[in-house]
């Protein structure tokens, strides 16, 4: 699904801004309400709806919440030969989708957008929108929530919302809203590949498929704006694929975000019947035995694991908050990030495209527990897989591709479950590696399954505390004994780190300290570059976040380097420290 954009032959339209909401209280109660419902509030698209309101049962809500809003079209849009498309950037967790009452369908998994064909259905005048948005979580949703917890020792015994992970399960519309154009002859889909020869020259391919009713003769023009070079190639059955080779490419690379954009027209019965400018990246990513390789050299991973998590907005876009999050990032020298624990705002993405930051993205499948899933568990995940690869496809930024943070992957059913997810994956994408994050290293059963192997573990924090030397004895010790079952697999420490309240100090230093997160991480990471065959470190977590309550959490998780208004806590300081002195990569 391709990104909206406003140019020659398509106009965009936001419908951002404030809506009108209804909490469902009563499914009795709310017959009727795709036809148009009383607002009981107002809420902010994009933003989470839960830390809006003042009452406890708002903000934990479990179940149905009604967004709506109307707006009206230009006529120009509503004529013959032109196509109106109404896009929904993210609904958490699920939404059933009506306008002017007329069922449009429904999406599950709250991290990839949806869109409809509204054409038929846009009216002149006044156009009510409304969504059924369901935050409820169940065994069978991805991620899972309400998991019978007797059975699973261990995992979020006693979260409030039953969310079965460590976030907050935040709700609402959390990306941007659009109604676009197209003509009535569109392309659909763009998949871009490069691949670069021994002289420094790049084949780039374009796969393109195109929407609407299929004319003959039609074809497809491509140029590269940067270097005026350009092919065309027949549709044919509605898909073309044309090649061109970009001579002395500039490659794009951490810190050195070299992009191309390529014009790509549709050319329909002598007339251009669609335009996409698509940006590009063209750089190499390989797997080499235990390393990862990036333009053909080695990557040492130095950065985090994040959220989209901010006050007030909870998991709601907004550009200031990821600006500032890179400027950040590149403030303590990181040279990567991984999405977890879903699929990110593709404006993110963008912003790492045009920074040269490295991102694991990850899937919203997070401690999964294989054993409760059913058929429509894995059908959905496999489902989700596809919508965010294909959506994330051309982000030269994204070099891994992460299936799960954490599942109960040594359980019965994990294998078969997590057979059948890979094969998903790879039907979409053979030229990104694909990773399993696993924190049972020792006794996962799924790990010759993936290309790379993400290590969680928490020596010292949980079940922890000073003096570290047992703790590192034990954590040296594990990793060699997944390094044995990783099977020659590259391993990289996707989550490492302690809790800490800013302002707290002790000398020696204690839990929940800055000092002893500092501390810590010192020395998890000294053990970590000792090893010698770890690729990366990305410390958990890059700031604080909302957690769902929980005797653990204090005002929610506090592992972050940053605080949740993005301020550096000590640990920040050590880290720019030994990140801005190490070069990028390694040998
Ligand atoms: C983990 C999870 C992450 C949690 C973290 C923690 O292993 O992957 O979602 O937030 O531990 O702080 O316990």
């Amino acid at each position: 699904m391709l990104y909206p954009q406003q140019n020659s032959c398509r106009s965009t339209s936001s419908l951002d801004g404030v809506w009108n909401l209804r909490f469902e209280w009563d499914a009795d109660a709310a017959k009727g309400w795709e036809n148009g419902f009383a607002p009981e509030k107002k809420v902010a698209v994009p933003s989470s709806f839960n830390d809006l309101y003042t009452s406890y049962s708002e903000r934990n809500h479990w179940g149905h919440v009604w967004y709506g809003r109307e707006f009206e079209v230009p006529d120009f849009w509503r004529v013959s030969g032109r196509r109106v498309v109404l896009r929904v950037g993210s609904a958490a967790y699920s939404a059933e989708v009506w306008l002017n009452g007329v069922f449009l369908g429904s999406h599950e998994t709250g991290y990839t957008p949806f869109e409809f064909d509204i054409t038929e259905k846009v009216v002149a005048g006044l156009n009510r929108f409304v969504l059924r948005i369901n935050t409820r979580l169940t065994p069978d949703s991805v991620p899972q929530g309400e998991i019978i917890v007797n059975a699973t020792t261990g995992q979020f015994v006693g979260n409030h919302p039953p969310g079965n992970f460590d976030f907050y399960p935040y709700g609402g519309i959390h990306r941007p809203v659009v109604i676009y154009t197209t003509g009535e002859r569109y392309m659909e889909s763009i998949l871009v590949d490069t691949s670069v020869n021994t002289s420094g020259d790049a084949d780039v391919v374009f796969r393109i498929q195109a929407g609407g009713a299929v004319a003959t003769g039609e074809r497809v023009k491509v140029v590269i704006e940067e270097s005026g070079e350009s092919a065309e190639a027949l549709l044919e059955g509605g898909s073309a694929s044309v090649t061109i080779r970009v001579k002395s490419a500039r490659i794009w690379d951490i810190g050195k975000p070299e992009l191309y954009h390529a014009r790509i027209e549709l050319v329909s019965g002598g007339a251009v019947a669609d335009v996409y400018r698509q940006r590009f990246g063209v750089r190499t990513v390989r797997i080499d035995g235990e390393k990862f390789l990036l333009n053909g050299s080695p990557v040492y991973f130095k950065g985090f694991g994040k959220h989209e998590d901010f006050f007030l907005i909870g998991k709601g876009l907004n550009d200031a908050v990821n600006i500032r999050d890179f400027e950040l990032m590149k403030w303590v020298g990181a040279n990567s990030f991984r999405t977890s624990h879903y699929p990110y705002a593709e404006e993110v993405l963008d912003l790492a495209d045009e920074m040269g930051f490295l991102v694991i993205s990850e899937s919203p499948c997070v401690s999964l527990v294989p054993d409760q899933a059913t058929e429509k568990t894995l059908a959905t995940h496999c489902a989700v897989m596809r919508e965010f690869m294909l959506r994330d496809y051309n982000h030269p930024s994204v070099v891994v591709w992460c299936i799960a943070n954490e599942p109960l992957s040594f359980q019965e059913k994990a294998r078969p479950y997590f057979e059948k997810v890979v094969a998903a994956s790879r039907a979409v994408d053979t030229s990104r590696p694909l990773m399993l994050v696993t924190c049972f290293g020792d006794r996962d059963t799924c790990l010759d399954l993936v290309d790379i192997i993400g290590v969680n573990a928490y020596p010292g924090w949980y079940g922890g505390g000073a003096p570290f030397t047992q703790n590192m004895n034990w954590f040296k010790g594990f990793l060699n004994l997944v390094r044995e079952r990783a099977g020659g697999r590259p391993m990289m420490m996707t989550e490492f780190g302690a809790d800490c309240v800013q302002g707290f100090h002790m000398l020696p230093s204690e839990l929940w300290t800055e000092d002893y997160q500092r501390d810590l991480l010192k020395e998890i990471i000294s053990v970590i570059r000792s090893t010698g065959f770890i690729i990366g470190e990305h410390i958990w977590a890059f700031s604080d976040f909302r957690t769902g309550q929980n005797h653990m959490r204090a005002l929610g998780n506090r592992k972050g380097v940053f605080t949740r208004d993005r301020q550096p806590k000590m640990a920040a300081y050590f880290l720019r420290d030994i990140w801005q002195d190490d070069a990028n990569k390694s040998a």
